[in-house]
């Protein structure tokens, strides 16, 4: 039997190289709080990602969580997606604020901008869209319905680093945008997150929030959340930059690989993934239908039986989660691709040979 394949696996550099930077935070002795490696990482982040104002955080979830606060969404509707990864609703949420679930467009797996503009009502307050498996969403649409409605618009962009859009990061598109670096994610550092916004007073607001809300050592203005990054974990993050380009050109080839060995299986369809300038390739989703003879759950499990763990990103959709029963919408699309949708295994050090023993599960059905 072949050795484990997950869906993902880290990049990891030489541990060699990381010994350095963990002495320089041993000598030093600043562990955390926004020390020098976190003011570097949110510099070269910046810079690499061409943004304006970056602001590390803990984790994507944490990072979601502050960037609502942030705008002072305090009451109301927030439209979003059903199609995603459960933090999206739950920073939503743990805001005391209503998610109300839109369908997707199956062809992008993305918000459907004209569900969008038929959810609104007076008590909506913001649009929440994901970028979903690094997909850019149709970001002037949705930025002519928030304009049109005075709504915030926050992207879930965990999946999203690294992705241009017309020329431009797409992070730079809506009010804030979100990023995620953990371990699953194309960059990481361990854990971890950011929230990309376009002026200092937001950084700066951002940045307090991020921090129990400290303004200075006697004041203490919101009730915020814990969500810095440690210095060891931007250490991380500095290293993975320097190989970024490298592991976005891995992903590249192995997901033009897996097109090309899998365009003639009928029934098994590759999500297109547009024309950007800069994708990131950070998910394989491949949709399974007629007349491919198994179903996705028979797919996944021959798979599994071959040591093989592809995985169900994104199912259930949320409303069928019992916490959100409660928010049920009807979404058809969004229901339809999570019961056929399958993530096959995507990360650099993915080899050929692994590649063709990913396929010849899926081809040995139809041979
Ligand atoms: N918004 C969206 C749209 C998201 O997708 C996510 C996270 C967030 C927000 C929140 O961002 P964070 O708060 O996480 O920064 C994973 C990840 O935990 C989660 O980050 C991610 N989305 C989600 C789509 O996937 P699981 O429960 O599927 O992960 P797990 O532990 O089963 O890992 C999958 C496979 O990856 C494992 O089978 C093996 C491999 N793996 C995983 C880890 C953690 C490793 O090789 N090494 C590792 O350290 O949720």
């Amino acid at each position: 039997m072949n050795s484990p394949i997950y869906v993902t696996q880290p990049v990891l550099p030489e541990l060699d190289e990381f010994i350095p930077y963990l002495e320089q935070i041993w000598k030093n002795k600043i562990l955390t709080n926004c020390g020098p490696l976190h003011q570097q990482l949110e510099q070269e982040l910046c810079a690499y990602l061409g943004v304006d104002y970056i602001s590390l955080f803990n984790n994507g979830t944490i990072a979601l969580v502050t960037a609502l606060q942030a705008l002072d969404l305090t009451v109301g509707e927030v439209i979003t997606t059903p199609y995603t990864f459960v933090a999206t609703a739950h920073s939503i949420v743990w805001n005391k604020l209503t998610p109300v679930f839109v369908d997707i467009d199956p062809k992008t797996s993305n918000i459907d901008p004209a569900e969008v503009e038929k959810a609104i009502t007076d008590r909506t307050v913001a649009i929440m869209p994901v970028h979903c498996y690094g997909i850019a969403c149709d970001v002037e649409q949705l930025q002519n319905i928030a304009d049109q409605n005075n709504l915030k618009l926050i992207y879930d962009a965990a999946h999203a680093f690294g992705v241009k859009h017309q020329g431009q990061s797409l992070l730079n598109y809506g009010d804030l945008s979100v990023i995620s670096f953990h371990a699953t994610k194309v960059f990481n550092t361990f854990e971890g997150g950011a929230v990309v916004c376009h002026s200092a007073e937001m950084k700066q607001r951002i940045d307090r929030l991020k921090n129990f809300g400290i303004v200075s050592e006697t004041a203490i203005d919101d009730i915020s959340l814990n969500g810095k990054l440690s210095e060891v974990h931007a250490a991380l993050g500095l290293l993975q930059l320097k190989s970024i380009d490298e592991t976005l050109l891995a992903r590249k080839h192995i997901d033009h690989y897996y097109r090309e060995l899998l365009r003639d299986v009928d029934g098994i369809a590759c999500i297109q993934r547009p024309a950007a300038e800069t994708d990131n390739y950070a998910y394989f989703p491949i949709v399974i239908s007629k007349p491919y003879p198994l179903s996705r759950d028979e797919l996944f499990n021959a798979l599994k039986k071959q040591n093989i763990f592809a995985r169900k990103y994104f199912y259930p959709i949320m409303t069928d989660l019992e916490i959100y029963k409660s928010y049920q919408c009807d979404t058809p699309n969004a229901k339809n691709l999570s019961e056929r949708v399958l993530c096959l295994p995507m990360y650099p050090e993915l080899t050929i040979e692994q590649i063709k023993l990913i396929v010849n599960v899926i081809y040995s059905v139809v041979r």
